[in-house]
Parts: structure tokens; sequence; C-alpha cells
């Protein structure tokens, strides 16, 4: 008998069920981004559909970099060093990356972050995630800025699929 698919959050009583949940959504994104790109080339993950469109690699990689910005912020309270800008700004500017990388290079990024992401994520709990502190112009919390990691991916991959639609045929 085949155990049944469970679509449902929070559910792990170890953890507070806010930080439970924020993981499993953060989770269940993903594997909506991983699904929608499978089986990609690394010419497919290059293409361009026009001049304002990101590449589909682009967007993957963007996606790991958002979420590494956010580690440092929320759970480092710092700045990026020069190495780190150089490696992740292109990706959290969404600026376009000429070469062409396989699947793996970007699935390996995501899981490298989301490895320490769920990690760190499990040590805290609900009075770290409320917390309020100035972020830039505006009063923001880390539960918040979660939720915000969660949605841009969930927007990103929704392009993705769109774009994935309209590639060329090889
Ligand atoms: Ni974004």
């Amino acid at each position: 008998m085949s155990e049944r698919r469970q679509l449902t959050l929070g559910v792990d009583r170890s953890l507070p069920i806010s930080i439970a949940g924020l993981i499993d959504m953060l989770r269940y994104a993903r594997k909506t981004t991983v699904d929608a790109v499978l089986g990609l080339t690394p010419r497919q993950l290059s293409h361009r559909h026009d001049a304002a469109s990101n590449s589909i690699g682009a967007l993957l990689w963007h996606i790991a970099a958002v979420e590494w910005w956010y580690q440092i912020n929320t759970f480092d309270r710092r700045d990026w060093s020069e190495d780190e800008q150089a490696k992740w700004e292109a990706g959290l500017d969404l600026i376009p990356d000429t070469q062409e990388h396989p699947l793996e290079h970007y699935l390996d990024a995501l899981a490298t972050v989301r490895t320490r992401t769920e990690r760190e994520l499990a040590l805290r709990d609900e009075g770290w995630l409320l917390a309020v502190e100035p972020f830039d112009d505006v009063d923001s919390n880390n539960y918040w800025k979660w939720f915000h990691v969660c949605e841009d991916e969930i927007n990103h991959r929704g392009q993705i699929r769109w774009l994935r639609k309209r590639l060329p045929a090889e």
C-alpha cells in the first residue's frame, strides 16, 4: 500500500507551529520550483524569451541568492562581504548570466542554501520570529522576511512555468 501524500503545514510538534509551518511552506514552494525545471538543458536554462525576460537559470540563481541574503540578514545580522557580493549580487539583482550551466549547478546551490535555512530556523522560537526591527525605511520582523523568501520564490516559479512553455524547440 502506498503512503498517502501529506498536504499539511506545521505538524512537526518538536517545533513551534509557526516555525514548523514556515519550514513546510518553504519546502512545498521549493518542490514546485524543482518540478518546474526538471529535465531542462543548459541551453534551455540560459535561453531568454526576449530582451526584457530573465532566463530560467537566472531566476533559479535569484531564488538561491534571495534566500542566502535573508540568511545573513536574519540569522547572522550582518551585511555581505565583498567576496559574497561578487558571488551573489548578479543573482539578487537578476543580472543576466551569459554562461550556460547544467541544472545541477542551480539545484546544488538551492539545496546547499536551504540546508542552512532549515537548520537555523529549527533553532529559533516565536520571539525571534516576531521581534520587530527597522528594515531599511520600514519596520519588519523575521516572520515577514521568511514569508517573503517563500512568496518571492513562488512568484518566480510562476515566471519559470510561463517561460518553459515558450522555450524554442531544441
Ligand atoms: Ni525576486
